[in-house]
This record gives C-alpha cells, structure tokens and sequence, in this order.
C-alpha cells in the first residue's frame, strides 16, 4: 500500500504545476499534498489491478477522484459549511489562503480532475474516458456528493423528510460512500470489467462507505486530535446526527463490525493485501477500543 500512496503523491505533484497566477495554484496544492491516506485512489488502482489492468492507465484518473475529494473538504471546512480551522493537522485552506481563495481552489481542482482524466489518460480509449467522465460528474454533482451535503446541512437544522435512520444513510451513502464507489467504478472501467463485477464493487464501496463513516463518527468521540489531524468532538458538540448519536457506541460498532466482515466476504477472492491492510486496519482500530 505505500508504494502505491508514493506513486499517487508523485503523480498529483507533477500534474499541479505551479504557475500564473500563482496564489490559486498554490492554494490548490496546499491541501492537496497534506498527508492524506490516499484511500480513494489507492482502492482504484488496487480495483484495476486485481482485475488484470496496468496502473499506469488508470493513474490519472486515481489522481483526479483525490483531486475532487480535495475539493469536497476545502468546501466542507468553509465558514459556510462545517467551519473547521484544521484538516490533515494543519490549517484549512481558508485559514491560509482566505475564503474566496478557498472556494476558487475548490472550483479549480473540481474543474482540473476532469482536465487530467482527458489530458492524461492516454492508454485508455475514448469510450472508457467518455464512461469515465460520466461517472465523476454524476457523482460529484447532485446526484452524488452535493445531495449528501445538502441533507446533511438541512438535517443539522432538525428538517427530515425520511426518518432520521434513513436520512443518515442517505447523507453517508452519498457524502462518504460515493467516492469510493467512483474510485473503485472507475478503477474496473479501466479494466474493462463487465456490469455485475463493476456492481459487485459498487456494493463493496457502497459497504465499505458506510463502515468508514461509522468508523468516523466513532473517533470523533474517542481519538484525539493528533491522531486525526482534524478538530475532535465537533460532531457531538453541535448535537449533529451521527451514526453514535443515533445508535449509541456499542450498536454503531457493531453496525461497523457487521459491514467490514461483509466487505472481506466480497473482497476475499480477489487475494488483495491492498484491500485487506485497509479493513484491517480499520477492524484493528475498532476492535483495540474494547
Ligand atoms: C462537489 C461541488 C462539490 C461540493 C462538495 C462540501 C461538499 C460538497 C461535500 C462534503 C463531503 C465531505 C467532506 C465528506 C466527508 C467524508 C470524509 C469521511 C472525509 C475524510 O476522509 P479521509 O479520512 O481523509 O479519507 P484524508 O485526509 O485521509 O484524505
């Protein structure tokens, strides 16, 4: 897994070029090259790997998924939005670069992801960049993680037209889990996989999506700010539905447990240390807070 997250770091750094005017692309790079996991595009090349698929085809397409959840979190920690002063351990995009900037530089890697799949993506045909185009704009927009967003704001403000159960699997299919389905959707149109493995995938993400966020919402509660690099207890502290606050610890962990061992069953024969390391991981930290 770490020689894939160098390879998506060296490959984001190269294709952001610095230069006129300087202030927007900096601002854009600044967040982008915190240490973040990497998960998004790492589960889309380990995607098209397994599935017999050279990653070097798919790199800039990978690069372009962390390109657009950059955006979402710029967005997410605006005044406007989440207000959060800190993301991956240093200041949010606004903090150093002042709100309009920050808005610009989300605009601008929204609108650069796509300009990289069709710039770069040179080892795929068209019909797998035209698919691929599709799919990152129907789940950036509305139909994606925007509709997540939306609720997520309207719900904060105690408005559900669903029940509060199925809002809040509404608003973490579509903020969280949306992203890694693209990554992993896009990562098996690379590789030229039929429908049902793509929608075997889907459902692993959509599983995967859910868990991470349970996994999320547990250690605002518990973790601590240097293990995060994010603000903690927010959540809770606002009265925000989460899967904690509408489950209690003990349920959502189990919610959790019961969607993990549901994405190895999915994942298990495609023999990926890529994808067992991130359950694993994820399972370990859950499991070491009993
Ligand atoms: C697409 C135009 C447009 C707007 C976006 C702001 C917004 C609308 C959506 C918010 C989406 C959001 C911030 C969801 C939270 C998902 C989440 C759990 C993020 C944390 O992911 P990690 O832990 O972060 O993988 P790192 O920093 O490791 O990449």
């Amino acid at each position: 897994m770490k020689e894939l997250i160098d390879l998506v770091n060296e490959h984001l750094d190269e294709y952001l070029q610095i230069t006129y005017p300087e202030d927007i692309f900096k601002a854009m790079k600044y967040t982008l090259m915190l240490p973040g996991k990497r998960l998004r595009p790492v589960m889309c090349l380990e995607t098209a790997r397994i599935l017999g698929c050279d990653i070097k085809k798919v790199m800039p397409a990978a690069c372009a998924i962390e390109m657009l959840h950059v955006q979402s979190l710029i967005h997410d920690d605006l005044p406007c939005m989440d207000n959060d002063d800190f993301r991956r351990g240093k200041p949010s995009n606004h903090k150093v670069f002042g709100e309009a900037n920050a808005v610009l530089a989300g605009d601008a890697l929204l609108t650069f992801a796509p300009q990289v799949i069709i710039e770069k993506s040179k080892d795929l045909s068209m019909t797998q960049v035209v698919r691929i185009l599709h799919e990152y704009t129907k789940f950036a927009g509305a139909y994606g993680l925007i509709a997540g967003q939306v609720v997520d704001i309207e719900s904060e403000g105690g408005k559900y037209v669903k029940s509060p159960e199925e809002t809040l699997d509404f608003i973490h299919l579509n903020k969280t889990a949306v992203l890694f389905r693209l990554a992993v959707r896009i990562g098996a149109i690379a590789a030229g996989a039929d429908d049902e493995t793509i929608e075997e995938f889907d459902d692993f993400a959509k599983k995967f999506g859910l868990a991470f966020q349970i996994y999320d919402d547990i250690m605002d509660e518990v973790s601590s700010f240097e293990e995060l690099g994010k603000t903690i207890g927010k959540d809770k502290n606002s009265g925000k539905l989460t899967y904690v606050s509408l489950y209690g610890l003990e349920d959502a962990q189990n919610k959790f447990k019961y969607l993990i061992k549901e994405c190895y069953d999915i994942i298990e024969k495609y023999h990926s240390k890529v994808f067992e390391e991130i359950l694993d991981k994820l399972q370990n930290r859950i499991g070491s807070l009993k």
